[in-house]
């Protein structure tokens, strides 16, 4: 039996390589430097990985922005407007990151989500006139640099079909695509098997999702183009249930296959039974995608009677690539022991599959039996529940997820209390965050700021946050967040039932990180949060402030959950807490608040079978935080994606007041999705991108409102950017905000003529 890992973690246990690509980036070091770094990098993880038991450690898992731009770069598909670049570094950041010269711009490809992870790959651009160009020297060195450290490896590959069915492809079929892409593949196996691995592992997600006809066919005719004497070839699936495709999974003629059998609860059991006798089955055991211990003795339970019938045919691994998954816990020396004993990283989990092959081969669970008894304490520990919150969940009634008043009752109470003109205008929450207020964080943080002294510095950019809003002429303001560092980590410190890490980061999409905050027991809200520096705000102008919440699906969307009990009863704790938050903002005078729910798409499960379940418990998780507020305070909500279709009923069963979304970048097409079910409540349809520093001139503001009216009534909408502030420069955001406030000031002019 073989232990063996899918994937590491690339940014580094300190962030090497996120430091390196900004200093490259920046031009303060070299590419040599860069390399350095990336080696080291490869090098640790190995050598780790190795250290910890692995047999087979992959290698094609480094990327130096996402693991999809490499695959388009041994593919050689290159979209055409990066391939005057002439070097291969500068053509992949600029891919990656956009790029900007005298004469023209490129934009960067477009980034979205790699299945339901919170890791974002580029997605590929082809198009018709698409031409493979195979490239495998990046590739092939690696393979070598891991064969010179004495490191058993076996080569990882994006698989064609998980590529092409990830890509976006406008002139029709992607799967035409598939006769330029198997010659591509079949010179790329090649190519590998003369470095003389025995195994190349192809990495086939899809087979996670529902699949068409169509693609299946695709995966036959591929697959057995592929079939070669030279290297074995382990189909990898992950991230959920393949059962459905089974029939044509055990026909391809590879010579192994990965099962996640973490992810989804299914009958993995009987499907192995069905796969040809000849296969190696690799079962993903240990979850890739969290932080916690595995119950070894439990898995060991499962997986020993397939041992005796699989024996050397048996292979252990993570459920998936360890990318999604902090690197070490060792790391951590602020955790208490017992929430430390409930946990284990990357290098913990490659340590649990060598403990587990010992207990297998040993037929001896003495170790494993020790090694896993916190996972025994965790589920029965006082810390991890709260009879108080058990109780205000049992006893929920169906009034506690609906306001009392309809929108339209409630449109008319709270145009008498906030007194807002027509084409209202307001930010989403945050303004830019300097050095000084980073500063002033860390800080404070470090314990060399007092309480006193930092609350003092918050105030003063609350203050200055206000007055320039003033200023620009905002009718709705904010109080800019300058204490927050992110929404979802600022929640998690705050609440009871989270736990923060120091150095639990993980790859978001290139350099950039997150550090998921851990909801280990049940959630609540011991005090309040935001409202003294809400108060604060409100205290220093007679314009409206709104106050600033994260709603319960995007604060449990972005931690690390516990598994003990369902998402859906965690997400209601959550709402109960920030439920708690809003009613003390209103108590205290806020008469606007806004709960941001960024995540509630991304948080859709990827079978379509499992999405009505998830829609409804997401949409009462929200009702129950924003719903017990008067008829008069208004609920704002705030989402940025670029494709509503999947999620608009959910996102109008949420019944927010006002619902400010992402709409510049597409020029405001998106709003189509709204001309066969139009948006009930207020809509802010962003009118420009944050994401650029460029400053948007006021023609270009009053082009996209005037084709926002085509969609939205005018009594309805509300002027506001895409997203918030934060990454942005004050310099930048105030010509910005106030060529924002000039346009909506012109149509009001317009509007208030004509009646
Ligand atoms: N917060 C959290 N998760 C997220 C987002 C978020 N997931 C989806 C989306 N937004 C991802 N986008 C980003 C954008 C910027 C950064 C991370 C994810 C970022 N991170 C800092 C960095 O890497 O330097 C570190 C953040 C910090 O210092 O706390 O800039 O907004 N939770
Ligand atoms: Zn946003």
């Amino acid at each position: 039996m073989k232990v063996h890992n899918l994937g590491f973690p690339r940014i580094g246990s300190k962030r090497e390589l996120k430091f390196a690509l900004e200093s490259f980036w920046q031009g303060n070091s070299s590419q040599n430097a860069l390399e350095k770094t990336a080696s080291n990098i490869r090098r640790d993880n190995w050598q780790l990985q190795v250290n910890a038991g692995i047999d087979l450690a992959p290698v094609g898992d480094f990327a130096f922005y996402d693991h999809v731009l490499n695959t388009t770069l041994l593919l050689g598909l290159v979209p055409k407007r990066f391939r005057d670049i002439e070097n291969d570094i500068d053509r992949e950041f600029a891919i990656a990151r956009g790029k900007q010269t005298a004469c023209s711009s490129c934009a960067a490809s477009d980034m979205t989500k790699w299945f339901d992870t919170n890791y974002h790959y580029l997605v590929p651009e082809l198009d018709a006139e698409t031409e493979v160009k195979v490239n495998t020297q990046r590739l092939i060195s690696q393979i070598n640099e891991a064969k010179s450290q004495a490191v058993n490896t076996k080569p990882v590959i994006i698989g064609p079909l998980t590529y092409l069915y990830l890509s976006d492809y406008k002139n029709g079929n992607k799967l035409d695509l598939l006769d330029a892409l198997i010659p591509a593949y079949q010179q790329i196996i090649a190519d590998i098997a003369k470095t003389g691995c025995e195994w190349l592992q192809i990495d086939e997600p899809i087979f996670a999702l529902e699949l068409e006809k169509q693609w299946l066919d695709a995966f036959k005719t591929c697959y057995q183009a592929f079939e070669t004497d030279d290297i074995r070839i382990l189909l990898a699936t992950y991230f959920g249930d393949i059962s459905q495709h089974i029939e044509c999974i055990k026909r391809l003629p590879v010579a192994g296959l990965h099962i996640d059998t973490v992810t989804e609860p299914f009958d993995w059991q009987s499907i192995v039974t069905q796969l040809p006798g000849h296969w190696i089955i690799s079962l993903g055991v240990i979850d890739g995608r969290n932080i916690w211990k595995t119950d070894l003795v439990s898995v060991y339970q499962q997986v020993n009677p397939v041992y005796r019938i699989l024996n050397e045919r048996l292979w252990l691994g993570p459920s998936c690539s360890l990318l999604h998954s902090p690197i070490d816990l060792m790391l951590e020396t602020e955790l208490d022991k017992e929430l430390n004993s409930w946990l284990a990283f990357a290098k913990q989990k490659c340590q649990e599959l060598d403990l587990l092959k010992d207990a297998i081969i040993s037929q001896n669970t003495e170790t494993i039996t020790r090694y896993s008894a916190p996972v025994l304490t965790r589920l029965t520990s006082p810390r991890i529940s709260n009879v108080k919150v058990r109780q205000r969940i049992d006893s929920l009634k169906p009034t506690d997820f609906k306001r009392s008043q309809t929108f339209s009752d409630r449109k008319i109470v709270q145009q008498q209390a906030l007194n807002l003109p027509l084409f209202p205008t307001t930010t989403i929450g945050s303004f830019p965050q300097t050095g000084d207020i980073r500063a002033i964080r860390a800080q404070h943080k470090q314990g060399r700021l007092s309480s006193l002294d930092y609350q003092s510095e918050i105030r003063k950019e609350i203050a200055h946050v206000i007055t320039e809003q003033e200023n620009i002429g905002l009718d709705v303001l904010v109080h800019g967040e300058p204490e927050r560092t992110d929404m979802v980590e600022y929640f998690g410190e705050q609440l009871s039932g989270c736990a923060i890490t120091q150095f639990a980061w993980v790859q978001s999409y290139g350099s950039r990180c997150v550090k998921p905050p851990i909801i280990y027991g049940d959630v609540s809200r011991e005090k309040p949060i935001t409202v003294e520096w809400l108060k604060y705000a409100q205290s220093l102008t007679r314009k409206p402030v709104k106050g600033m919440l994260t709603g319960p699906i995007t604060i449990l969307s972005w931690s690390f959950v516990r598994n003990d009990i369902e998402r859906s009863v965690v997400s209601n704790q959550i709402a109960l807490a920030i439920k708690d938050e809003v009613a003390d903002l209103e108590k205290a005078g806020i008469g606007v608040i806004q709960i941001d729910e960024p995540a509630i798409k991304e948080a859709m499960p990827l079978k379509k079978s499992r999405q009505a379940k998830y829609s409804e418990w997401a949409t009462k998780a929200f009702r129950l935080c924003s719903s017990s507020v008067k008829g008069s305070t208004q609920i704002h909500s705030h989402m940025c994606y670029s494709e509503f279709n999947d999620i608009l009923p959910v996102i109008i069963a949420l019944d927010a007041d006002v619902l400010t979304i992402e709409t510049s970048r597409s020029n405001m097409a998106i709003l189509s999705v709204f001309d066969e079910q139009p948006y009930p409540n207020d809509l802010g349809p962003g009118v420009y991108d944050i994401h650029s520093p460029n400053v948007p001139e006021q023609r270009w503001i009053k082009q996209l409102l005037d084709k926002a009216i085509e969609t939205i009534p005018i009594d309805n909408i509300w002027v506001n950017p895409d997203c918030g502030l934060k990454t942005r420069q004050w310099s930048e955001t105030k010509l910005a905000l106030s060529n924002m406030v000039s346009s909506a000031k012109e149509l009001r002019a317009r509007y208030s003529s004509i009646s």
